[in-house]
């Protein structure tokens, strides 16, 4: 099933200029925080431009320092080389004011794509959302001119109520680990993850996530205990092969994912009564992300998490030159340790020279738990 998934994205890379050709609009995003509802409704197709891979690095680092955080450099990379089919046929790109590398980049960004920037708050009390509320409808604003088109509230409500519909199936498709043993590798959910952020049909990826979810709920269940790991931290794309492979490899199961490959993009549905706006704005601002000033849920989900799941271990993953996630893993540390689980926080970045290190570094820490 999982190939089903794999197919679906290397189809629809190819489909990308087919849908240009119908007329569809393409609004490449980097990040949790872009409200998809706005640009679905607007029937143009949200999709992600973060990088994960390493080849685009080399290009990027002739305009940006070599320590910054990889997947910056590797999706500026993927810019300037004009080798990424979604960068490429990305009608318009937005980013949100989140980390300080981006944001720099999306400066640099608009010399080569049409970029819109909406600020997001550092915070998150009520000042914020008033403010997150107007950019979100001064975003709204923008495409409809952009797109010449009308967003009209029965479309978003249409909206909202799909990509609720799609929370709830991820987050179905991410409690199957929840079982003992684990119904379904982490590798396994990673990857679905991963590749169904490139199916644009919603209905399409709905429907099919029900046929796998039902095929797993009805396959003979593992019988083999193995310790439980929670992946926590920056994306996880870039960092699969090395650290979530690894894991599985040495024997033990990833069973949660805490990050925005995960239940940071998932979790929370909007509100469909009252002013829709505000309601999406409000989902958005509950990303327990660590550009937030006092961003103290993360270490409260990550202790409900260590429970449900029946965690052993928590690994913090800290892509290089990402500050604010790394100042949070002593908060990380604190929170699992008062649930009993072990913690570890691994930097890494898109390169293969640390994978010998990595997998010595998870023997022993998959020995200890
Ligand atoms: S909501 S995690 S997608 S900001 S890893 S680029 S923070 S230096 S990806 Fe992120 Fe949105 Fe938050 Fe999610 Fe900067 Fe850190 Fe790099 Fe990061």
């Amino acid at each position: 099933m999982r190939m089903e998934f794999d197919a679906l994205k290397k189809r629809n890379a190819m489909a990308l200029q087919d849908i240009k050709a119908q007329g569809k609009k393409i609004v490449g995003n980097f990040c949790t925080y872009t409200p998809k509802e706005i640009i679905y409704a607007a029937r143009a197709i949200p999709i992600s431009l973060c990088a994960y891979d390493e080849s685009p690095i080399d290009a990027a680092q002739k305009e940006l320092p070599r320590n910054l955080c990889p997947l910056i450099k590797a999706s500026y990379g993927y810019a300037l080389a004009k080798k990424c089919p979604y960068m490429n046929a990305s009608d318009l790109v937005v980013g949100e004011t989140t980390c300080d590398g981006k944001k720099k980049m999306y400066e640099m960004l608009a010399n080569h794509k049409d970029v819109y920037v909406m600020e997001l708050p550092n915070m998150t009390n009520k000042k914020s959302l008033k403010l997150w509320s107007k950019e979100i409808a001064e975003f709204k604003e923008f495409i409809e001119n952009k797109f010449k088109t009308k967003i009209t509230d029965e479309a978003l409500l249409e909206t909202i109520k799909i990509y609720n519909q799609e929370r709830e199936i991820m987050c179905e498709l991410m409690d199957l680990s929840k079982a003992n043993p684990s119904l379904i590798k982490g590798s396994e959910i990673h990857q679905i993850l991963f590749a169904s952020d490139f199916i644009y049909d919603k209905q399409e990826k709905i429907s099919t996530l029900r046929s796998f979810i039902d095929a797993i709920k009805e396959s003979t269940p593992p019988k083999e205990h193995k310790k439980h790991i929670l992946i926590t931290g920056c994306p996880s794309g870039g960092i699969y092969e090395k650290i979530i492979k690894q894991i599985e490899d040495l024997g033990a199961d990833v069973v949660a994912f805490e990050n925005c490959t995960g239940t940071k993009n998932y979790k929370n549905l909007i509100q469909t009564d009252g002013d829709l706006i505000e309601n999406i704005a409000k989902r958005y601002l509950k990303i327990p992300c660590s550009v937030m000033y006092q961003n103290n849920d993360r270490g409260e989900i990550i202790k409900s998490m260590v429970k449900e799941y029946e965690v052993n271990g928590v690994i913090d993953v800290v892509l290089s030159g990402c500050h604010t996630y790394a100042i949070e893993t002593n908060k990380i540390k604190i929170a699992s340790k008062e649930v009993g689980a072990n913690y570890m926080s691994l930097e890494s970045d898109y390169s293969k020279q640390d994978v010998g290190q990595i997998r010595t570094r998870l023997e022993a820490f998959i020995e200890l738990l």
